[in-house]
């Protein structure tokens, strides 16, 4: 006896708001005929079969399926139009252990993401790809998409597509085959019964491929949109057979057993190889004794050519050096040079969860520009510290700690200039403790690519060392 029951890799309600206003559904929000839905339940179906929903993370693109988390019982992310690959390098190289699965319009995956996409297979990413190729926009209206037919209607192109003013269709299971790095390439079709029988196997497929870690696999799937299209549900089908399936070849291109070559099966970065890049004993020795009590948000501001964004670089190898987490996430003006820069850093004991800097714990303020529009931002209780030669003013707060230190002065006294920065940097460092500036002098000489420079930048945190003991 054939059985047919919702897939446990569905929630069993579909709790979405109705937009209507009306009651929660169990139904779900796509057009009768759609793709998308014989694609999910392919998917479900595998996901339960294989157990794996628990460690499965669904990608939802922008597109008729942005709303795939409403209906997948799996961890969910919706990402920016086209972004799902970068989203799930992302995923896949911080949890070991995800089903990583990117689920794609042709809009989404061939023109808004279509460098996303070809990256992440030339990286070999280890994440499973479902490209719902429906040759249209279908959820804005049924515009012309990458993968739009010669001579097709759409309501960007009625009088049909044409290779002179809008290019022919791209062939994305082709252009990937171009690479070297994925594992798993095939063009299915949902014309009929056998083509999705076909595509449920391409599915079950790529979803193995993830599990055993084979790398980046591809399933194109031809599918149809009747309401873009503007036929029925059967003329559809029937029109993927007469029409896609002529311009886009239903075939495996690749199925690699050794899995893919590319970066994405790599180990990232081990505790040795961070010790050897940074030179240092990567945390006990330099941390003796030492704690940091709280997440550490540091924001150095300036202007252009200050070096604010090579402090923050120096600041978070320093920390790294030491063996804690640290993000650097620079921010700049419009102009190079002349106008307001600045780089946040974190440094936490545990992985940081955002690199933004929005309340700092510490603002560095090398310019007068800096410290007026950041100075309200420090938390209560946290630390500025002032460039006191070029900012004339005391700061207003009476619930921050303040050090005012002439650091471009100190810096051009040690004939250096450019290495107000890394005074600034050493003068922090002295303040907080951790990480410790001994860490600094040893992360300098690695950092700074001109030898003849790194003499003058040690000689720049000694003056910093002096200054702050006087
Ligand atoms: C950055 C951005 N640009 C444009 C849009 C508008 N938009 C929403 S869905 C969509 C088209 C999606 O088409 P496709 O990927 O083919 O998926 P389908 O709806 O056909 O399944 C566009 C352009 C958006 N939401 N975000
Ligand atoms: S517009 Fe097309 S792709 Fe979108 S739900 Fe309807 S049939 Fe599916």
């Amino acid at each position: 006896m054939v059985k047919h029951a919702k897939p446990k890799g569905f929630y069993d309600t579909f709790e979405r708001k109705s937009s209507q206003g009306g009651p929660e559904s169990e139904t779900t929000h796509y057009c009768p005929g759609c793709g998308h839905g014989t694609v999910h339940k392919l998917i479900a179906e595998a996901l339960e079969d294989f157990g794996i929903k628990d460690r499965t993370v669904f990608l939802s693109p922008v597109g008729c399926s942005v709303f795939a988390y409403y209906y997948f019982d799996t961890g969910n992310i919706q990402c920016s139009h086209g972004r799902a690959p970068a989203v799930g390098t992302g995923v896949i190289r911080s949890l070991d252990d995800a089903v990583v699965i990117s689920y794609q319009g042709d809009g989404d995956l061939a023109g808004i993401g279509t460098a996303e996409i070809v990256h992440a297979a030339n990286r070999g990413e280890n994440m499973a790809v479902f490209f719902v190729n429906n040759a249209i926009y279908g959820m804005t209206g049924g515009q012309l998409a990458p993968t739009t037919l010669l001579g097709q209607e759409t309501t960007t192109t009625p009088l049909g597509r044409l290779a002179d003013r809008e290019g022919g269709p791209i062939h994305m299971s082709e252009m990937l085959d171009a690479l070297d790095g994925p594992a798993f390439i095939e063009r299915t079709s949902l014309s009929n019964a056998a083509g999705v029988m076909k595509t449920r196997k391409a599915v079950r497929k790529a979803l193995t491929n993830q599990v055993e870690r084979r790398g980046f696999s591809f399933v194109e799937i031809l599918s149809p949109c009747p309401v873009g299209w503007k036929l029925t549900p059967i003329q559809s089908r029937i029109w993927i057979k007469d029409n896609m399936e002529t311009i886009f070849q239903v075939k495996r291109f690749r199925d690699r057993e050794e899995g893919s070559r590319g970066t994405g099966r790599m180990p990232l970065m081990g505790d040795e190889e961070l010790k050897e890049l940074l030179g240092s004993d990567h945390g006990e020795e330099a941390r003796k004794g030492e704690n940091l009590e709280t997440e550490c948000r540091v924001k150095i501001a300036g202007f252009g050519g200050q070096g604010v964004m090579s402090a923050g670089v120096l600041l978070a190898n320093t920390a790294i050096g030491e063996g804690l987490e640290a993000t650097w996430l620079p921010s700049y003006g419009p102009e190079m040079r002349g106008g307001t820069a600045n780089a946040s850093v974190v440094i936490s004991d545990e992985p940081v969860g955002s690199p933004v800097v929005n309340r700092p714990t510490t603002l560095l303020a090398m310019n007068g520009p800096s410290l007026d529009s950041l100075e309200d931002s420090v938390i209560t209780g946290g630390l500025i510290v002032v460039n006191s030669s070029l900012i004339n003013r005391k700061v207003r707060r009476d619930d921050v700690k303040v050090v005012y230190a002439p650091v471009s002065d100190m810096a051009a006294e040690a004939g250096f200039l450019k290495g107000a920065n890394v005074v600034m940097l050493s003068l922090y460092l002295l303040e907080k403790g951790v990480p410790g500036i001994q860490t600094l002098k040893t992360v300098i000489p690695k950092s700074i690519k001109k030898k003849e420079l790194v003499e003058v930048n040690l000689k720049l945190v000694k003056a910093a060392e002096e200054f702050h003991a006087s």
